[in-house]
């Protein structure tokens, strides 16, 4: 059934948030439907006066005049409308420990956080940097920063202490928060020892690093240290919250671009919460009333942020916030929880289905998931396949899927089916959500329609959660995003295609940017991550396409001379731990080769292209513009001699 698709069922279509007119409205009056989306999705404390000013494109601003706070909007006004007792969060701890946090108690332990960081000087436009596990600590921090209007910058608990110390530089951050360690699979492991490398010297921002007990393990302690629990506890549960333009900043996160240096994505407020609330109703069609929603992202993505936190939040859900891992204590671990706190939208990530499609299908049958209604996928492709296992084994072969195409700097969902309205056409992301105007361009920059040409996905107006720039690189933000067909299109840096029924199939980055399990890497960071160690003389990236993890680092190596009579295994072993100490264990490569050459062409660039075929055994591609072919060919050898 390779051509199968499924259209909604009248039941489901007649309770559907998302609705067919939607598309019409937007079409009409594109300002006066985001206009409304804000007013319906936020609590303005001032009514803007003007949608969207464009006048200084590509820098937006959005909901020009109006006031808010972001915290209170998820929070606050839930308490105030009588939903206190509503559950906010169901934390499911790694170790099996719970917590039931209503929104009420949510309202006190971000009043008492937002206390303590004005008592450690944090002030309106502070950057303050996260670097926790999945603990209701974490959301606390970041919505407490929101409502003292201090820009977060949320960094994933697995990168480097080199990572937290150039995201730390580059936003000037003040405060950082973390934990005494953190649970994985069974054991502790460290957490604090990367904060207290990444900001010790004299010229580090930084000077309180805040600490959350969460293992009890023993760490080292320094004068800018003060535990999380003996400075919020004693802070008062009531917090004056300030009223914020809706263009002040929210938060920073950083993403791999295409050169080494992240880059630090900026979103703003009030455009930012109206759509990620918006998409999270429309797209999820979250009931808050009664559904129990889980996204299983973790919050050092953008899928955390918009998905966990502010989108749901905003919208006064119910969702279960989980720590741990799929497979730890055992591989039906999510469908117990599933099961627990009958969770009845899930979103998740293709690389995560794929885990359990290789687990087996026995696992999720033993238990109860018969409460699952809407299925959500985000991060990359999710092929036909694993879309059809989802369905089947997690969906009760009924649940629509959700494939949602967007990105760190799009902020919300851009493309995606509504399950409501959409006939669904597994592994394609199908269409502009309504409001989100997308084309596909050739390389001459021209709009195409024709089916199964392959074309540059773009973006022909600007959205409310569109990043407002690039934190500090202005021309960075132009360059990279509003250069490559000229200012009217923002340049997503995908490539994709039309079928022959219209819908939008997303099919990779065009730049070298790769995804694995749904994370972006750049090839260059891992490049010089590699040629940081001292027994590498060149080093060469890319991603190949790989069963598990969507893509999968190949790397190429060419060792200096005094190296090259090593032994090679232990080289490489050496090596991958070399990258996944100085990036994170996810940039470690799957494959390393030992080669003598790379192929480059004439002007110096190394023809990722042809190691991409080497990795994904194909034949070798042109490979004319190289300076020697014959290259090719001893790699290749090599290929077969491992
Ligand atoms: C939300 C998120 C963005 C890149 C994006 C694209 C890929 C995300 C996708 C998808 C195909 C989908 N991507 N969702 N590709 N179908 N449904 O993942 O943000 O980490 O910034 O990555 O991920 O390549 O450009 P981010």
């Amino acid at each position: 059934m390779p051509d199968q698709n499924y259209a909604p069922s009248p039941e489901f279509a007649a309770q559907a948030v998302g609705t067919a007119d939607l598309f019409d409205q937007a079409e009409k009056d594109f300002e006066g439907f985001w206009a409304e989306q804000a007013r319906t999705h936020v609590t303005w404390r001032t009514d803007f006066d003007t949608t969207l000013d464009w006048s200084d494109a590509p820098f937006a601003k959005w909901f020009v005049g109006g006031q808010l706070n972001v915290a209170e909007n998820c929070v606050d006004r839930h308490v105030e409308a009588g939903n206190g007792d509503r559950v906010a969060i169901h934390f499911e701890g790694a170790e099996g420990d719970t917590q039931t946090i209503t929104y009420a108690d949510l309202q006190k332990r971000v009043c008492q956080a937002a206390n303590a960081f004005t008592e450690l000087g944090v002030r309106t436009g502070d950057r303050v940097a996260i670097y926790l596990p999945m603990i209701p600590e974490a959301i606390v921090a970041m919505l407490a920063c929101a409502r003292l209007g201090a820009p977060h910058s949320v960094i994933f608990g697995g990168f480097s202490a080199d990572a937290i110390r150039s995201r730390v530089a580059d936003a000037e951050a003040r405060v950082v928060v973390t934990a005494d360690g953190q649970h994985r699979k069974g054991k502790v492991a460290p957490l604090k020892t990367a904060v207290d490398e990444a900001v010790r010297g004299e010229d580090s921002p930084v000077e309180h690093v805040v600490v959350v007990r969460r293992t009890d393990a023993d760490v080292e302690w320094t004068d800018k240290d003060v535990w999380w629990d003996e400075l919020v506890d004693r802070q008062s549960t009531e917090h004056e919250a300030q009223a914020m333009d809706a263009e002040h900043p929210l938060f920073i996160l950083y993403t791999s671009g295409t050169t080494g240096k992240p880059k630090g994505i900026l979103h703003t407020s009030g455009g930012y919460l109206a759509q990620a609330a918006y998409t999270n109703r429309i797209v999820h069609d979250l009931h808050p009333e009664t559904d129990v929603y889980w996204c299983t992202a973790d919050i050092g993505w953008v899928t955390g942020h918009s998905y966990l936190v502010y989108g749901p939040l905003a919208n006064g859900a119910t969702q279960v916030v989980y720590e741990g891992t799929p497979d730890h204590p055992h591989q039906g671990r999510w469908w117990e929880i599933v099961e627990k706190y009958k969770v009845s939208i899930l979103y998740t990530a293709p690389t995560a289905i794929r885990a359990c499609m290789k687990w087996g299908a026995d696992i999720p049958a033993k238990y109860d998931l018969s409460s699952i209604r809407v299925l959500g996928s985000v991060g990359e492709p999710i092929n036909p396949e694993a879309w059809r296992w989802y369905r089947e084994h997690i969906g009760g072969g009924s649940a629509p899927i959700v494939d949602t195409w967007w990105q760190t700097e799009t902020g919300a969902i851009m493309i995606s089916p509504l399950p409501g309205v959409t006939t669904l056409e597994p592994g394609s992301a199908q269409r502009p959500i309504p409001g989100i105007s997308a084309e596909i361009l050739d390389d001459m920059g021209e709009p195409f329609t024709e089916p199964e040409k392959v074309g540059y996905l773009v973006l022909t107006k600007p959205w409310p959660s569109m990043l407002r720039g690039i934190w500090g690189d202005d021309a960075r933000y132009k360059e990279t995003y509003w250069s490559r067909f000229g200012s009217e299109y923002y340049f997503a840096g995908d490539g994709a295609k039309y079928d022959a029924d219209g819908n939008i199939w997303l099919l990779g980055r065009v730049d070298d940017v790769m995804n694995v399990s749904g994370h972006r890497l750049s090839t260059a960071e891992i490049e010089s991550a590699l040629v940081s160690h001292p027994t590498v003389a060149e080093a060469a990236v890319v991603g190949a396409a790989d069963d598990m993890t969507g893509q999968a680092v190949w790397a190429f190596v060419i060792l200096r001379g005094d190296a090259a009579n090593d032994d090679e295994e232990k080289t490489v072993a050496d090596l991958k731990a070399h990258v996944a100490g100085e990036i994170s264990p996810i940039a470690k490569p799957k494959s390393i080769m030992v080669v003598s050459e790379l192929p480059k062409t004439r002007s110096g660039k190394i023809m990722r292209r042809l190691l991409k075929d080497v990795a994904e055994g194909r034949e070798i591609g042109d490979s004319t513009t190289l300076t020697d072919a014959s290259v090719m060919d001893f790699i290749k050898k090599g290929m077969s001699k491992g």
